[in-house]
């Protein structure tokens, strides 16, 4: 069993990402089982879903012109454009259905319709808290392991913004899948590296 300050944070392990989903990941539903075992090894365990409205700005069908992958300029800078994912109230946004859900909170991301959140405690302008920092420090917890979907997008910014508010955080690769595109994977590997983050 881990320390009670050191939390597991599992990230977007939902249908959308998975196999069969609108933005699988592939792999993603490989790392189920053994998300759950480590989940038992801690007793802090948060899980994170990502929760758009409808006609999300992050959402290329939201754009004329756009089709997924591509980009846009958003007021707060470079926006990946995505096929519809993870809508709130869908099949595709809800857990995987072999994920254990029973963590102490379900943080959901993503649900302001003009700024996309990949990490789990601030969305993409970069300043728009989630709330995760004030609950996990008023909770005492002090480490973090994270793991889940996808590694180069949410982990990535999640494990960033955590190590820089100055949490201890390891990033378990062997229970994280990437998206990879365009050279995303190799380039959050450093990013994270150069965050401070453990890479295992
Ligand atoms: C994610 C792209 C769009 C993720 C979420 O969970 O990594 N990626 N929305
Ligand atoms: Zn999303």
């Amino acid at each position: 069993m881990r320390p009670a300050h050191h939390a597991l944070l599992v990230i977007d392990v939902q249908n959308d990402f998975c196999e069969g989903g609108a933005l699988a990941v592939s792999g993603g539903a490989s790392i189920v089982t053994k998300i759950n075992a480590a989940m038992a090894q801690f007793a802090n365990v948060i899980l994170t879903q990502d929760w758009h409205p409808s006609g999300h700005s992050s959402f290329a069908s939201a754009h004329r012109d756009k089709l997924p992958f591509d980009t846009f300029e958003a007021p707060y800078g470079l926006q990946v454009l995505w096929p519809d994912h993870c809508v709130q109230g869908s099949t595709g946004a809800q857990f995987h259905p072999d994920l254990r859900t029973d963590g102490d909170l379900i943080l959901r991301k993503g649900y302001n319709r003009e700024i996309d959140s990949y990490s789990a405690f601030f969305e993409n302008d970069r300043t728009t808290p989630t709330g995760l920092d004030g609950y996990l420090r008023s909770r005492g917890i002090t480490d973090l392991t994270l793991v889940g979907l996808a590694l180069d997008y949410c982990v990535n910014f999640s494990a960033q913004d955590a190590a820089r508010l100055g949490f201890q955080v390891t990033v378990d690769t062997t229970m994280s899948k990437a998206i990879d595109m365009a050279g995303s994977l190799e380039a959050a590997r450093s990013d994270m590296r150069a965050a401070g983050v453990t890479l295992v």
